[in-house]
């Protein structure tokens, strides 16, 4: 059966749908009442549902579409390596082109000295990687005592044993018997949430000085590393002060701690650089990145690597990987979506011409009545929704109830924007043009506007 053209009516899938198929981070049972929205195609920032529907796409499916949909060139180059070497391992003294290629690829984009590469298939297993590396690298050196990893409350770093204990989301916490131990936490520089009274820069830096309390408080001799996103994505898009950065590379320096830059949702282009450590000045040790490698078109993932620790992990026999590392398939997807958004010269685009055309339409939704602060740094974005813009103050209703509704407002508006809590975020492919970029606000001013009336007429518009 040609699935693709002769598919059966909406309402059958979604019965096959909700009878077998077991959605992430969805209370199922819920998704089945209503049935999930199919979709079946899509074009440049454009998806289209079962229905005939077409939907602005303000999340690049899940922060990773950075090319936008229907690029035929990369099916071609799946279709072609497939042809050629669909699979080869890359575990027992061999190799194939692509991942090879796609190492030194990477390697010549990366910044600094990071110049190795070990492939995963998504931003988890990349990161159970680094864990199990950081830790490697320490007992490699003599220090065996060194395993600890500092992370954040609010950061998300996957959803396996590992990268879930690196992650701080205590939802997460709650099932399965995490965190592994040696992983410990401090405190997100979101400073709408938990600013008070200081100002930004003074949270920045107080909320980086946990960091050096932390390490002092384990002892510096017993701490592995210290992991972050660049901009939380997840956590709800929280671009730290411009003085968190500077303070945490400074006591990573100072205590030669590792610095573990998960950049999954940051690196390529996303923030108008390559990478999400150029846009904010970090120097990591090691990258996490996945999505936006392969524009999502093929599940990959790779933790690149600094000379430094390379070179210890390079010179022992290091137990881990995946079947899938380095799939030739994979491998070559990437190599042709890196070409594209080089030859088009799409990170330019996004730091010059979109990227800022977007930030003003952006900022000035902080007028709508229901918003308090709008951030955005290249194509990721958030606003945090308050019932009272002075005190900064959350709903009284609990639970992310207000972001709910409002992303509910958004889907029948036919624009994506996800909820975290009660901020709206956006990360849209970075080949949205100005044209789309007017859509898109339109579209979302028209379902802030629904909200607020909503809350209006319910009386939700209640501080905490
Ligand atoms: N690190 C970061 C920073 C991520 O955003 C991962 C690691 C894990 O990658 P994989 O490929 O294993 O999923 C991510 C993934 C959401 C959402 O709801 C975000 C992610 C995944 C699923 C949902 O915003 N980010």
């Amino acid at each position: 059966m040609n699935i693709l053209a002769n598919y059966p009516p909406t309402e059958e899938l979604q019965a096959i749908d909700s009878a077998h198929h077991m959605h992430p981070f969805t209370h199922n049972s819920a998704l089945a009442d209503k049935g999930a929205r199919v979709i079946t195609s899509a074009k440049g920032v454009w998806l289209k549902d079962s229905e005939g529907e077409e939907i602005i796409d303000g999340m690049a499916g899940l922060w990773c579409v950075n090319i936008g949909y229907g690029r035929t060139e990369l099916a071609e180059a799946a279709a072609r390596q497939m042809r050629e070497l669909p699979f080869y391992n890359t575990f027992f003294q061999t190799t194939t082109v692509p991942a090879l290629m796609l190492a030194k690829k990477l390697a010549e984009l990366a910044p600094g000295d990071l110049n190795n590469v070990f492939f995963a298939n998504g931003g988890s297993d990349a990161n159970d990687t680094n864990l199990r590396m950081v830790r490697t690298y320490w007992a490699e050196k003599g220090q065996p005592d060194r395993d600890v990893v500092i992370s954040r409350w609010n950061a998300y770093h996957g959803s396996s044993m590992g990268s879930a204990s690196l992650g701080g989301m205590k939802g997460m916490h709650g099932q399965g018997g995490l965190p592994i131990p040696g992983i410990t936490y401090i405190d997100q520089p979101d400073w709408w949430s938990e600013g008070g009274d200081m100002t930004p820069e003074d949270f920045g830096l107080e909320r980086a000085q946990q960091l050096e309390a932390k390490i002092k408080e384990i002892g510096p001799e017993k701490v592995a590393a210290f992991i972050a996103e660049p901009i939380q994505g997840a956590g709800g898009v929280i671009i730290p002060p411009t003085t968190y950065w500077p303070e945490i590379q400074r006591i990573c320096k100072k205590y030669d701690i590792l610095l573990i830059a998960d950049e999954v949702i940051c690196a390529f282009g996303r923030t108008g650089n390559w990478f999400g450590s150029q846009t904010l000045g970090i120097q990591p040790d090691i990258m996490t990145v996945a999505k936006g490698l392969s524009s999502g078109y093929i599940p990959i993932g790779a933790s690149i690597v600094s000379d430094r620790v390379a070179a210890v992990i390079r010179d022992t026999d290091f137990n881990h990987g995946y079947t899938y590392s380095g799939h030739p398939v994979a491998c070559a997807v990437a190599l042709e979506n890196l070409r594209i958004i080089e030859e088009e010269d799409i990170i330019n685009q996004v730091r010059n011409v979109t990227g800022p055309y977007l930030r003003k339409k952006w900022e000035a939704l902080a007028d709508h009545p229901l918003v308090g602060e709008a951030k955005i740094v290249g194509m990721i974005g958030s606003i945090a929704l308050t019932p009272d813009k002075a005190s900064r103050a959350a709903f009284a209703v609990e639970g992310g109830a207000i972001g709910l509704l409002c992303r509910d407002q958004c889907f029948a508006n036919n624009i994506i924007m996800r909820s975290v809590d009660d901020r709206m975020v956006i990360s849209p492919p970075l080949t949205i043009t100005c044209d789309e970029i007017d859509i898109l606000i339109a579209r979302a001013i028209k379902s802030l506007d629904e909200t607020y009336a909503k809350l209006k007429a319910g009386g939700m518009l209640v501080s905490a």
